[in-house]
């Protein structure tokens, strides 16, 4: 037997999206994308909750706090870190990384990831709407599927 999640909602999922505000210009076309895919595949938006953080350093604790709840059937992080000439870059996209990894694996909730590492804010924009898609939609088209894998393992 397979067990798969298909991609449709039911109108009832509650969902939050969790979005480090640091390079707002794109990770605010990255919730929308998100916000997107979620009413496509039959999300209800007066279900969606969009909770705002700083920057992708504090998404892993905003996620804790956000799982500890239990009222979310799942929840999207989206950010974006884009490399400057420091090694900032690489400790607050690898804490955020490793954060968003670990918070999510001690949850039964699904959790995705949308977060953009680049060494470019023409690569950042690229993949927030353009180019190159919108990883916001992207995770939170991965969470639907999630959602739907996670009850159809518990029939
Ligand atoms: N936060 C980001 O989300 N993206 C970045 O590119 C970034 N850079 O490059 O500095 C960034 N820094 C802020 C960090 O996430 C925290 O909000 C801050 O350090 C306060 O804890």
């Amino acid at each position: 037997m397979i067990i798969e999640g298909n991609l449709s909602l039911k109108g009832d999922e509650k969902v939050a999206v969790i979005n480090g505000r640091f390079n707002h210009i794109v990770t605010d076309r990255l919730v929308e994308g998100a916000k997107d895919s979620f009413e496509r595949h039959g999300g209800n938006s007066a279900n969606l909750d969009l909770i705002l953080v700083p920057g992708a350093f504090e998404i892993p604790m905003a996620l804790k706090k956000v799982l500890a709840t239990k009222k979310y059937d799942g929840v999207v992080c989206v950010g974006a870190v884009i490399r400057g000439a420091t090694p900032h870059f690489d400790y607050v996209s690898a804490e955020a990384t490793k954060g968003i990894a670990s918070v999510s694996l001690e949850n039964n909730i699904p959790v995705t990831y949308g977060l953009l590492t680049t060494d470019t804010i023409e690569q950042a924009i690229e993949r927030s709407g353009s180019k190159v898609g919108n990883k916001g939609f992207e995770a939170m088209t991965g969470l639907i599927e999630m959602m739907n894998l996670f009850q159809n393992i518990e029939k």
